[in-house]
This record gives structure tokens, C-alpha cells and sequence, in this order.
């Protein structure tokens, strides 16, 4: 009897003992905005009080491949894109997507809606093991005509709705016991750019001779508004105290800066992007300066989760505590769309080099941001970037 009762007290004492122990699993939460220039959290004061000042803005993330799907790619893989496979937007993965695979491994409960990877269309079995929940763009029509699933959108400015509708199911008909990710990747800011209603015209886009690029950089930012209102529907869903939030943009934009337009080249404007993570158990309220990368997001979030990083051969870094002196940039010419010429480019904290075409011919061109934001001044190449420059692209074979 003593014995019995001996076992009884210490099983009543282990029990919460064990509860501490065993370390609950964090919800994770990914907003993937599309084409989102730095700088334009005033169109976004929701998400800017509750992601961006509630947790740590990172002022210096930079898109290694600066393309909606080359920069998802690296998000899910942890790698760079001549590690992944995915140089263009319509390549397919060469390797897993460990962020997905390893969620799966731990019994999370998985949903995504909006854009994955653009071969989603052409490999979706491939896709399905990982998600419980999918409303996936399929695009087969382009962005002017939108879909869930294959399903098109009747106008434009729908789309809205649909993700709110979406979200609701994800979030209403889950696995409660389980943890759950959640990947938001709407097609918010990217053109064409066709704001809610009740923001048309709230940054003045239709204004007349103001020119495209200039209405389509207004209308985005209208659009962000609506973006806004659904990260505000996604809150009300999630405990933002204990859960993983992270506030990426896939890539900036030029809207006819440097003469161009669009993305994948190596001007701060399309690489340095609007990044901010909430997860109050780790990080807390503030601004990070560190250089960190789209590359970095799935290991550091495995280091949050008790995962050895070591075994996955990442490229990128766990940003709390590791950092680097540079990264390396990289834009392919070749087959589709945006890859008229190629670009290689190492990027520190405060400078870049880039190696680009002009008039043919291959030229260094490397900046310094402090002095030269706007990149109007070129200087010759400095040791320690041609330095690195040679060590990086020495080293990787076979990524021409
Ligand atoms: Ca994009």
C-alpha cells in the first residue's frame, strides 16, 4: 500500500512536470505578398502595427533570385536557386520542399492559398501529400483572369472575397488538434493591380498624366489596403501572442526607375523587400539591420522548432543566431519570361557588386547604399566585394 501510494504522489507530481517538458508545437503563419516594394507600410496599418511593430521589422532582407517563383522556391528549400532548380518562373523544383516535408513529418495540419510554385500546374499530385487544405492560383489564363483551383474568378476584384472565404475554411474546418501552418501567398500587390472599391483612387491612381508605371505603383499600393483588411480576418483566426507570423514580399519592383520596369534584376528597389516576423516567445519589438534573405526563413524556422539545421545542407542562415558577411544574387537568361539578360551580384549590408550586361558587353558596377540610395553612382569594384565575388561564383559550378 505505501509503495502504491509512493507511486501515486509521484506520478501526480511528474504529471505537470512532463507538461512543461514536452514543448508544444509553434502554428506558423506565412503572408507572401507579390511584387510589395519597401517602404509602403502606411497602405498597410494593420499589419504594421500588429506584425511589423508588434514583432521585428528585418531591414535588410534581400531576394537572392528576385521572381515570384524562384523566391518561393527558396523559401520552401532554404536554398539558393541554382541549388533548387527553379531559376525561372516555370522550372519545377529540383529538390524537396523540406519546409512543407518536415511540417508533414510532425503531424502539422496544412493549408495554403494563392500562388505556390507555377509548376504546381503541371506536377499537382506532386503537391498534394503536403497540404491538407489547397486553393492554389493556377494562372493558366494569366493574372487578368485569376482562379482557385482551376475555378476563375468572374471579376478581378472578387479575388478578395475568395481569400477571405478561403481563410474562413482553412481556419474554420481544421484539425484543431494538431498544429497548423498556414501559407498566404495572394496575388497582392502584382498587376494588375485592381483595388477593393472602396480604396479606387485613395492614392490618387487615376490621376490624369501621371503615366503607367506611376498609376500602376498607386493602384498597388490601393491594393494593399485590401491586403490590410485580410491580415486583419487572418487575427482574428490565430493567437499572435504564441504563434510564428512572417510578413515577406517574394520581390520589389522598378516602376521605370534605373529606366526599367518589372523584376529580376539586381537594383535595391527589386532585391531589398519588406520583411517582418512576430513570434513574441523569441524575437522581440524592433528593427533588424542584419543582411538576412528569403533563403534563411525555413531554417531558422527548424531552429525554432528544436531541429538539428545541420542536417539539411542549407544555404541559408538561422538569422537569430548566425549572420553573414555577404549574399550572393543571381538573375538567369534564358528560356520565359523576364530573363532577357543574365546578372550575377554579391550584396553586403551597406554596398553590392553586380556583374551585368551593357551594350553586350560585361561590366562591374557596385554601389554604395548609404551614400547613393538610388544607385546613380557606380564605383570601381572594391577588393574585399570583387573578393567575394570571385569566391562565390568560383565555387559554384555549373550555375552559369
Ligand atoms: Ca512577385
Amino acid at each position: 500500500m505505501k509503495t502504491l501510494i509512493k507511486t501515486l504522489i509521484l506520478a501526480t507530481l511528474l504529471i505537470p512536470i512532463c507538461g512543461i517538458a514536452e514543448t508544444k508545437k509553434p502554428n506558423i503563419v506565412f503572408i507572401i505578398s507579390d511584387d510589395q516594394v519597401r517602404d509602403t507600410w502606411y497602405s498597410m496599418p494593420f499589419t504594421h502595427k500588429n506584425i511589423v511593430e508588434a514583432g521585428t521589422e528585418f531591414t535588410k532582407t534581400y531576394i537572392t533570385t528576385p521572381l515570384c517563383c524562384p523566391s518561393r522556391a527558396s523559401i520552401v528549400t532554404g536554398l539558393y536557386n541554382c541549388h533548387n532548380g527553379v531559376k525561372h518562373n516555370y522550372n519545377v523544383l529540383s529538390v524537396a520542399p523540406v519546409l512543407f516535408e518536415e511540417l508533414r513529418k510532425d503531424d502539422y495540419y496544412i493549408g495554403a492559398v494563392g500562388k505556390l510554385l507555377n509548376s504546381y500546374r503541371t506536377e499537382k499530385e506532386r503537391w498534394y501529400p503536403y497540404f491538407d487544405y489547397m486553393k492554389i492560383h493556377e494562372l493558366a489564363k494569366g493574372f487578368r483572369h485569376p482562379d482557385f483551383n482551376g475555378e476563375y474568378v468572374d471579376k478581378w476584384n472578387d479575388i478578395y472575397g475568395k481569400y477571405k472565404e478561403h481563410i474562413n475554411e482553412f481556419f474554420d474546418n481544421r484539425d484543431t488538434s494538431k498544429p497548423y501552418m498556414f501559407w498566404f501567398s495572394p496575388i497582392i500587390p502584382h498587376g494588375p493591380a485592381i483595388p477593393e472599391d472602396q480604396d479606387l483612387n485613395y492614392y490618387g491612381s487615376q490621376e490624369p498624366g501621371i503615366g503607367e508605371w506611376e498609376a500602376l505603383r498607386r493602384r498597388g499600393l490601393e491594393t494593399q489596403r485590401g491586403l490590410d483588411r485580410i491580415v486583419k480576418l487572418i487575427f482574428t483566426k490565430i493567437d499572435p501572442e504564441n504563434d510564428i507570423i512572417v510578413y515577406i514580399s517574394d520581390n520589389g519592383y522598378l516602376f521605370d526607375e534605373h529606366g526599367l520596369h518589372g523584376k529580376n534584376v539586381h537594383w535595391d528597389q527589386v532585391v531589398n523587400v519588406p520583411m517582418a516576423i512576430r513570434y513574441d516567445k523569441v524575437l522581440g519589438k524592433g528593427v533588424s539591420s542584419k543582411l538576412v534573405s528569403n533563403i534563411d526563413l525555413t531554417p531558422t524556422i527548424f531552429k525554432w522548432m528544436g531541429k538539428d539545421i545541420n542536417q539539411f545542407m542549407f544555404d541559408g542562415i538561422d538569422i537569430v543566431n548566425d549572420s553573414r558577411k555577404y549574399l550572393r544574387l543571381q538573375g538567369w537568361k534564358g528560356m520565359g519570361w523576364r530573363s532577357e539578360i543574365s546578372w550575377k551580384a554579391v550584396q553586403t549590408k551597406h554596398r553590392v557588386l553586380a556583374k551585368v550586361i551593357r551594350k553586350r558587353k560585361f561590366v562591374f558596377e557596385e554601389y554604395d547604399l548609404r551614400k547613393d540610395p538610388k544607385q546613380e553612382n557606380p564605383l570601381k569594384p572594391s577588393k574585399r566585394l570583387m573578393r567575394y565575388f570571385r569566391h562565390e561564383f568560383k565555387n559554384n559550378s555549373g550555375d552559369e
